[in-house]
């Protein structure tokens, strides 16, 4: 099956599910080499990590002498006793996932004490000021002082294989810049998953893409308070050995914000087993479709008018960043999807949710008012049904020869009792107002950029409105009393992801829908929309559709939304059949066992500048010199990318070559793999 992220990994957001869903190809890979390192939290790390006893001896050879691993043991314990001795705390454990890496995870509040110390010590070091008040920065230097730490030690120790750490984001990447100025012999590899300023920028109203290059970044940073968080980000990327991003979008970005130009690209993969019986991912569709199908009984009661038959379900999920992740967009192209199915009279519907966390009371009485209406019904009719079947039992076994009595009246069945029972029910579902948008009492609802777009769009779930809106201000959970589906079973229910962002350097959320076999739409400014433009020719044939917001106006952007929303409603329940089966098939595409070889590539060419002298030769021993370098992945198993087809980082240039190039290479060169895929359309 497709292992998808839970409600856990959705509240930490994308980052998260990079390392972990990326751990077991890593493990695979270097096995108890690779350790995972991060800030400890005494709340979720009892219940996510087994503690190890690093003190105990680990076993030697037979003839007596250390083993490799007792080497490395000898440095860790070393490097843990002399920490702790100095009052830091820690948890050494096994993350309790896939793979079971090891997990070394720092109690930052353990060395509080050393803050203003070592704040003095980076603004002597490197001229990085850090404000009092900053606590995501004051967590940024204890926890880059305590790696740095860790590294510089256990560095000093263990003498005979190289060390690789790879810092993702600026609140892990603190380290790099002290382990440069340390001199500490490690090689590091950063990879940011979007630029702070970048994310600032576009989140406001600027025309980012086109300003890229003008941009005064200090100005711009200074402006906006984060002047010394953007210090750290950007000394992270100059003084890693090796620098990546999430896509060829972001590496354009980071270019001009950061100004150094990334040596390649990682892109995000995800974890995909598939199922054994080709089909299982339809029938999970229709299964988690009815589960859908029942909240909008309840939640439309009175006013549900429409075929559920005829429905389509759409959706948008992610953080709140209205601006960012397309919502303003989302909702405008509803409005224009609503006005075009009306004037060609279709009697579809289109259910569109917003999935997406605000401040809010809880549910709302009305929402939850219409579950239990709808409930009470069902329950009683379940009664009747119980009670007419026993009826009907009961007087078909009495039959007593007498011709024409075989069957008995079916107006028989119904007693009065049940029939004023079923009226009240029915009576109760009756409504004055209409179905509301949002399921929450908002905090702030008369502010809520979501709800003034609807407002101002008149999408209020009218009998005459072709496409209805559910806004749900909370991230999905199967124990919620509305709406009770995990976010994978919701995803698989609907038939289409709509994420027209305008800021996202990778989007998790379409390549979710592709592995689950859910046709999106992404766009162009998208890390995800670009990788997949750059590998199909028609991505839209495989159910991945892209918005251009790159060249083409808002308003032109809007209406092509809106073109593929409506080029989707008319498909034939066969077409989207086929259509899903398509999408499935690209699965492979965004395997971490694919993706993963653009993180070997990176630590292969940060260990290459490290250390030259060790790659004089370009037959260097992969698996047994001084330098410890991992055995690449084995290329992937499908074999419709073995002909001659490339890495995902072809695209991504990691190699020393790729620092000639100008900018416009970031587009990558377009692959077709498309012929490859549809070597398998004959199985549909
Ligand atoms: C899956 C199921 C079919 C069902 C179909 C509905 O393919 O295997 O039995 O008819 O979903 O598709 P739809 O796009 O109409 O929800
Ligand atoms: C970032 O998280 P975000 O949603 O703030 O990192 C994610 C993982 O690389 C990426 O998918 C996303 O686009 C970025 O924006």
């Amino acid at each position: 099956m497709a292992q998808q992220r839970s409600v856990h990994d959705h509240v930490l957001g994308g980052i998260y599910t990079v390392i972990k869903t990326k751990a077991p190809v890593t493990c695979a890979e270097y096995g108890d080499r690779y350790t995972l390192m991060g800030p400890l939290s005494y709340k979720s790390a009892p219940m996510e990590v087994e503690a190890i006893d690093w003190e105990k001896p680990t076993p030697l050879n037979e003839d007596g002498t250390p083993t490799t691993t007792s080497v490395a043991n000898a440095a860790l314990v070393g490097t843990l006793s002399s920490m702790r001795d100095r009052g830091v705390k820690f948890l050494y454990g096994r993350w309790l996932i896939e793979g079971g890496p090891k997990v070394l995870l720092f109690d930052t509040g353990s060395v509080w004490n050393r803050l203003d110390e070592w704040k003095t010590d980076l603004w002597n070091l490197a001229g990085i000021p850090t404000p009092a008040n900053d606590t995501e920065t004051n967590e940024t230097v204890l926890l880059g002082y305590l790696v740095a730490w860790f590294l510089g030690e256990f560095s000093a120790r263990e003498r005979s294989r190289a060390i690789v750490a790879h810092l993702h984001e600026w609140q892990a990447g603190l380290a790099i810049p002290l382990c440069r100025k340390r001199h500490i012999d490690v090689t590091t590899v950063f990879t940011t998953h979007a630029t702070l300023l970048g994310r600032y920028l576009c989140a406001g109203s600027v025309d980012f893409y086109n300003n890229l290059a003008y941009f005064d970044v200090d100005h711009e940073a200074g402006k906006r308070g984060i002047y010394h968080r953007y210090c750290i980000e950007r000394s992270a990327a100059h003084c890693a050995d090796v620098f990546t991003t999430v896509s060829h979008i972001t590496a354009y970005e980071a270019e001009h914000l950061l100004k150094r130009k990334p040596d390649g690209v990682t892109p995000n993969g995800l974890n995909v087993t598939k199922f054994s019986a080709m089909h299982e991912f339809q029938n999970l569709h229709a299964v988690s479709k009815q589960k859908i199908n029942d909240f909008i009984r309840g939640h439309f009661y009175g006013h549900y008018d429409f075929d559920l038959d005829n429905t389509l379900y759409f959706f948008t999920a992610g953080r709140y960043e209205y601006r960012n992740k397309g919502l303003d967009m989302y909702i405008e192209s509803l409005a224009r999807l609503n006005h075009r199915l009306q004037q060609s009279g279709t009697k579809q519907t289109v259910v569109a949710f917003i999935i997406s966390p605000a401040a809010t009371h809880s549910y709302t009485i009305e929402a939850l008012k219409g579950q239990a209406v709808t409930k009470q019904l069902r329950d009683t009719v379940t009664e009747i049904q119980n009670r007419i079947g026993a009826r009907l039992f009961e007087r078909t076994a009495r039959y007593n020869g007498e011709h024409g009595t075989e069957v008995p009246d079916p107006a028989e069945l119904l007693s009065t009792e049940d029939k004023i029972l079923l009226k009240r029910r029915v009576f109760a579902l009756r409504r004055n107002s209409l179905p509301p948008v949002v399921t929450h009492n908002m905090a702030d609802d008369a502010n809520d950029p979501i709800l003034n777009q609807v407002r101002r769009v008149q999408l209020f779930n009218r009998s005459s409105d072709r496409v209805k809106i559910i806004f749900h201000p909370e991230f999905l959970n199967a124990n919620n009393p509305i709406l009770g589906l995990d976010y994978e079973e919701f995803v698989r229910g609907c038939h289409l992801g709509v994420f027209p962002s305008y800021y996202e350097p990778w989007g998790y959320t379409p390549a979710e829908c592709t592995v689950m076999g859910v046709p999106s739409i992404t766009t162009n400014l998208s890390g995800f929309g670009g990788f997949m433009e750059d590998l199909l020719e028609d991505s839209q044939d495989y159910g991945i559709y892209i918005v251009d917001r790159r060249m083409k106006s808002v308003e032109d952007s809007v209406n092509q939304l809106t073109d593929q929303m409506l080029s989707f409603c008319q498909k034939t329940r066969r077409q989207r059949i086929n259509q899903r089966n398509r999408t499935e098939r690209l699965s492979d595409l965004l395997d971490w066992k694919r993706m993963g070889l653009e993180y070997a590539k990176a630590r292969q060419l940060a260990l290459r500048r490290a250390y030259p002298d060790a790659f004089e030769d370009d037959d260097f021993d992969f698996e047994s010199g001084q330098v410890r370098l991992p055995r690449p992945l084995s290329a992937p198993a499908s074999p419709r990318f073995t002909t001659g087809v490339v890495t995902p980082g072809e695209f991504a240039t990691l190699t020393e070559e790729m620092q000639g190039l100008g900018t416009s290479d970031y587009m990558g060169a377009q692959q077709t793999w498309e012929s490859l895929i549809r070597g398998k359309d004959e199985e549909e």
